[in-house]
């Protein structure tokens, strides 16, 4: 079945699901692979034909629509080929069956994301300690999570949040923090430097939206230059995340995309003759991260592939994810 057939089969509800991953009103790689799991259930249930051969086409065009919808963060595919693999994977007798497969299969998959989150912030809270002046970058809920649950341990620390540019997600982080009552202050990105210096951070925590199997963590941009002022100070440097976000495709060295978005989020007006480029993550290389925190436990990075191979040994790769030849990252 063409893409355009199955863009005209698609549930208002589902393609609105994917235009808000792609306009970012769903952001952030956990919500957004929970989205993912969450359309492909709407997907299933409203699926109006009859054969189980056209079910599986159509179900397979909607998982094509939603991993198109933003590159980097592979929280996005493995999502969906976790709810996809119980229609690759096995052969259904009926066209229900599939179906209840496919709703059950999403149902686990969001359930183990929000159990995740908690698990890895019981996990991470352990880390931090009273006085801790802590400095985050972007909004992670993983991260969100582990100052939430340390602060409700009854654990007294500060933190800063950046801005993060050019998107401002580090308002959220400094909202939310604030209203959970932790002493949060936000700063300019390119500030960074000096408070770690006259702040005398002691740690700094981000989330990730892909790690590489050589323990590379793919986050928002600026991340990197944090972790280098980071190094430079002798500042633990943490990273938070669930272990849907690690990249089997990674192990057979596919290239991570790093997301360029419009120039328009950094200049609204653009300057006749002037150039932009937005890219919207970077990489921290291993050397950089001291410990990354998952709901499985906490790992040095460079034992990434290991976790990678306990996880999908026995599901291989989707090979349909397309190679990209520019401006990437191994
Ligand atoms: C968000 C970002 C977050 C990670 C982890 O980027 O880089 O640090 O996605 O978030 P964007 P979480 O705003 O462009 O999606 O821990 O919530 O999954």
């Amino acid at each position: 079945m063409s893409e355009a057939r199955i863009a005209e089969r698609v549930p208002d509800e589902v393609l609105r699901i994917a235009e808000d991953i792609k306009t970012m009103r769903i952001r952030g790689a956990g919500r957004i692979a929970r989205a993912a799991a969450e359309a492909l259930m709407i997907a299933a249930e409203k699926y109006s034909g009859e054969s189980l051969g056209d079910f599986l086409n159509y179900m397979e065009g909607v998982a094509r629509l939603l991993v198109s919808t933003r590159p980097t963060a592979v929280s996005l595919p493995n999502a969906v080929n976790y709810v996809m693999s119980v229609l690759r994977e096995k052969e259904y007798g009926s066209l229900e069956e599939a179906r209840k497969a496919v709703i059950e299969k999403a149902r686990e998959f969001i359930e183990y994301s929000r159990s995740a989150l908690q698990r890895l912030g019981e996990i991470g809270a352990r880390l931090i300690k009273t006085g801790d002046v802590i400095l985050t970058h972007c909004n992670s809920s993983a991260v969100e999570s582990v100052l939430r649950t340390a602060w409700r341990q009854g654990k007294r620390f500060k933190v800063f949040a950046t801005e993060t540019r050019p998107r401002f997600q580090g308002y959220i982080t400094a909202r939310d923090l604030a209203a959970e009552g932790i002493p949060v202050t936000l700063i300019p990105d390119s500030a960074v430097l000096t408070v770690i210096e006259k702040y005398r951070v002691t740690k700094v925590i981000v989330g990730a939206d892909t790690v590489t199997a050589n323990g590379a963590v793919i986050n928002k941009i600026g991340t990197s230059q944090i972790a280098l002022a980071a190094k430079l100070h002798g500042v633990t440097f943490i990273v938070a995340t669930e272990t849907y976000k690690f990249s089997p495709y990674t192990v057979v060295g596919q290239l991570v995309e790093i997301e360029e978005r419009s120039p328009t989020e950094v200049l609204e007006k653009p300057i006749p003759g002037l150039a932009i480029r937005n890219p919207a993550f970077d990489a921290t290389p291993p050397e950089y991260i001291d410990m990354i925190v998952t709901e499985r436990g906490i790992i040095p990075p460079k034992s990434a592939a290991l976790l990678l191979w306990g996880m999908f040994r026995r599901h291989p790769v989707d090979k349909e994810k397309p190679q990209v030849e520019e401006d990437t990252i191994a």
